[in-house]
């Protein structure tokens, strides 16, 4: 067969889930004649970690189109399956260390759409055309159900993502209903603490109620037992903490305004060992804030055999700082989103490093999504054990249910990921 080359690339502006623009990207492949085509768009994160590469050059997603519309024509003709010298054009064309000329979405989009618009010329699913036939493992989906932070509200808590994670499920599609179970008896337990909650929700879909974080913690936790009991496999309370966003340099001090207190980093690590150890939390990501790998360390140290602890705005998904990380040994799971670094490739480096040292990957969705569904293939393609993408809302369910489709289509052969 003749070899299959990149044809056409045309990117566009156009919505996220919040309202503010994003990239999203057509690619047309062929040989000779176009056989295949794949669209991606790109997510924007409101808790961004500080080490990400830059999602728009200064100029904003416009500027970004302007200038992946004078590059493209160097894509033009470039094998659409060597997914890596793509990415590493992408790079080469941008010129910058964190895609600052280009934007980080305008080139994760393009390298999305690259992979997707090979696949289906070769006829075959993402999840396939990158995974082959060992790809049978479904994440469990991490979902955030009652939120705060940078996410909701003044009065929501502070902590930003209170999350529900049925790790007891045998199918992704029960562990997938039982978040939404979880979902629904949250907002029943916060209607009865608050008549005058009036159903709000956060950027993600949770319940953005007018409690601080213990509050929240315990209306999750009970919940989870609750949704526990009913299906008959065991749910666990998780959290994302986004310490960074609590985080005053100025003071070293973690603030939350919301419960008129503030902690230092000792404080802090307490705080988190005794939510971990009292509600039995599955999984805790960014628990101290994105310098702080020595914070980290000593918290799993702690605990780490009995919760994942998973670095987000810690790590970024680059590799240097999930070296450091690991040598630090400051975590046991990394926090895996495309847009942070910029390509598939460098995406992939990442969970190929955390695999390799036993840190369990996570891929993620953004606050700010749209219904681009290619996390979900990525996840199965590569044995990521966990997926991160909120519980309810058609930008989060749009990857759930592409999760759905794909057991389905395994059938007998999918199995639920395993975490070590
Ligand atoms: C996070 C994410 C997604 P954001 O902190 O993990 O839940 O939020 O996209 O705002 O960084
Ligand atoms: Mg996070």
């Amino acid at each position: 067969m003749q070899k299959l080359v990149i044809k056409k690339i045309v990117a566009r502006k156009i919505l996220d889930s919040r309202g503010n623009p994003t990239i999203e990207v057509d690619v047309a492949v062929g040989n000779g004649k176009v056989v295949g085509s794949g669209r991606a768009a790109a997510p924007s994160g409101a808790s961004k970690g500080k080490h990400e590469v830059m999602a728009f050059p200064s100029g904003g997603p416009d500027t970004s189109i302007e200038v992946l519309n004078t590059v493209a024509s160097k894509l033009v003709d470039i094998s659409a399956e060597k997914q890596e010298e793509v990415d590493s054009l992408l790079h080469e064309l941008d010129g910058t260390p964190d895609f600052s000329k280009l934007g980080g979405n305008a080139a994760v989009a393009t390298s999305m759409a690259v992979a997707k618009a090979a696949a289906s010329a070769l006829g075959m699913p993402l999840y396939k055309y990158f995974g082959g036939e060992g790809a049978f493992y479904l994440p469990y989906p991490i979902g955030n159900v009652l939120g705060g932070g940078a996410h909701a509200g003044k009065m929501a808590p502070d902590i930003q993502e209170f999350i529900s994670v049925a790790v007891g499920a045998k199918r992704f599609v029960d562990a997938a209903f039982a978040n939404t179970r979880v979902h629904k008896k949250v907002r029943a337990a916060i209607e009865s603490k608050d008549k005058t909650f009036t159903g709000g929700k956060g950027d993600e879909g949770a319940w953005a109620p007018n409690l601080d974080s213990l509050q929240a913690m315990d209306v999750v936790a009970q919940a989870c037992e609750q949704a526990s009991d009913e299906v008959g496999f065991e749910v666990r309370p998780s959290l994302d903490v986004a310490a960074s966003s609590l985080y005053a340099e100025t003071q070293k001090r973690y603030i939350y305004e919301r419960e008129g207190k503030s902690r230092d980093a000792g404080e802090q690590i307490e705080f988190i060992i005794d939510l971990i150890k009292t509600h039995k939390l599955f999984y805790v990501e960014d628990p101290l804030h994105e310098e702080d790998f020595e914070g980290f360390a000593e918290l799993t140290r702690k605990v780490g055999k009995d919760c994942l602890i998973c670095g987000d705005d810690l790590f970024v998904t680059n590799v240097a700082r999930i070296q450091k990380g690991i040598k630090a040994g400051a975590a046991n799971a990394v926090l895996i989103k495309p847009n942070q670094i910029g390509t598939l490739s460098d995406t992939l480096a990442a969970v190929k490093l955390a695999k390799k040292h036993n840190y369990v990957p996570a891929i993620s969705h953004r606050s700010g999504e749209t219904v681009d569904e290619t996390i979900a293939h990525l996840a199965v393609a590569w044995g990521c054990p966990l997926i991160k993408t909120g519980a309810v809302g058609g930008e989060r369910v749009a990857k759930l249910n592409e999760l759905i489709r794909i057991e389905e289509e395994l059938g007998e052969k999918a199995k639920m990921g395993r975490f070590r």
